[in-house]
């Protein structure tokens, strides 16, 4: 029986439920969620094992940031890592928010697709808002403007046909290795994951520009014995929306920090302690250090963590 693998990367306008395509695919929140635009920031791994009637395959998804044209330093860093994504895979899936008339945000998106000679399944989303028969004019239209490899209509939502698509993709990908053990989902760090879930809730309980102003950095990450000790800086861009991330008497912080500590119990199976601070750092959008250091790739995840050595640091000065 054959073993098929591969690399393939959701692509699309923002808002399409690409991050809500690959978590419902792997089976774990690996990428954060928001009825907003532009919520995913970076390229994120999760990788799928499936077992079908004629042979296994491991399926090496990549979510990406929705396609856009914007211009600050972030936004085009945000395309950088799209333009990465379209580079040496297997397969690409462009997916389309059925439910929204097709725009020129939809013709940008397919334009990026069509540069590639990489074949491409067009992945009509959110079907479980449209009725039947109104898909048809949609995929008709998509049909005629690129030589798409499949067209599947699903609800990432749902779960509707999704199974579907996963066998799909698995049939186009070609004879390979496992490349990572069956219980891997991704390589992202631990400390990555928790301050998405908590720019999850802050995204979900703010509104306007803020969403697009928030960063979170996890600045102290330490397992001390059966709690998670977590230390936490939100960064906005201005003191006024400083003012309304934490809310008349600190509610709204609070909640941000409930929310999340919630789910990133639930999530990383741990007691956690979580403290949440914001901070004002104008123009950080544009700070390509800043930048840097929201990059997963340069964090750790695990127990040797920077702080180790922040600590180290700290010592050093208590004893001079
Ligand atoms: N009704 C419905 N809503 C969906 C479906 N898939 C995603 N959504 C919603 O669409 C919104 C955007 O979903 P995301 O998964 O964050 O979209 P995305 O493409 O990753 O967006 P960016 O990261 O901003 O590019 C969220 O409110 C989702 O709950 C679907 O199949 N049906
Ligand atoms: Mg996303």
């Amino acid at each position: 029986m054959a073993f098929r693998s591969g690399f393939v990367s959701i692509l699309g306008r923002p808002n399409a439920g690409k991050s809500t395509l690959l978590n419902r695919i792997v089976g774990m929140k690996v990428a954060i969620v928001s009825d907003k635009p532009q919520t995913t920031r970076q390229m994120l791994q999760g990788v799928a094992n499936r077992e079908f009637p004629d042979g296994g395959a491991q399926i090496v998804f990549l979510d990406t940031p929705g396609i856009h044209k914007g211009d600050s330093r972030m936004n085009r860093r945000m395309m950088e890592e799209v333009e990465e994504a379209l580079a040496d895979r297997d397969l690409l899936l462009l997916v389309v928010d059925a439910s929204a008339p097709f725009g020129p945000g939809d013709a940008y998106a397919l334009e990026v697709v069509k540069r590639t000679k990489t074949p491409c399944f067009l992945v009509l989303n959110k079907v479980d808002l449209v009725d039947k028969p109104k898909l048809l004019p949609l995929l008709d239209r998509y049909n005629k403007m690129h030589d798409f490899a499949e067209l599947v209509p699903i609800s990432a939502r749902t779960g509707n046909n999704v199974d579907h698509l996963v066998e799909t993709i698995a049939k186009h990908l070609p004879e390979g290795p496992e490349y990572f053990p069956k219980g891997h989902v991704t390589d992202l760090p631990a400390r990555f994951l928790a301050a998405e879930i908590i720019r999850e809730k802050a995204i979900l309980l703010t509104h306007q520009e803020l969403p697009y102003s928030t960063a979170v950095i996890v600045d102290h990450y330490e397992q001390r014995g059966p709690i998670l000790r977590l230390h936490a800086l939100i960064f906005v861009e201005k003191e006024g929306q400083k003012g309304i991330l934490i809310g008349a008497h600190g509610e709204r912080l609070k909640t941000v920090a409930t929310r999340a500590r919630e789910e990133i119990e639930k999530i990383f199976n741990t007691r956690v302690y979580l403290e949440v601070f914001v901070k004002v750092r104008s123009g950080w959008r544009e700070n390509g250090r800043f930048l840097e250091g929201l990059n997963w790739r340069n964090m750790v995840g695990g127990e040797d963590l920077p702080h180790a050595s922040h600590e180290a640091n700290e010592n050093e000065e208590s004893t001079q």
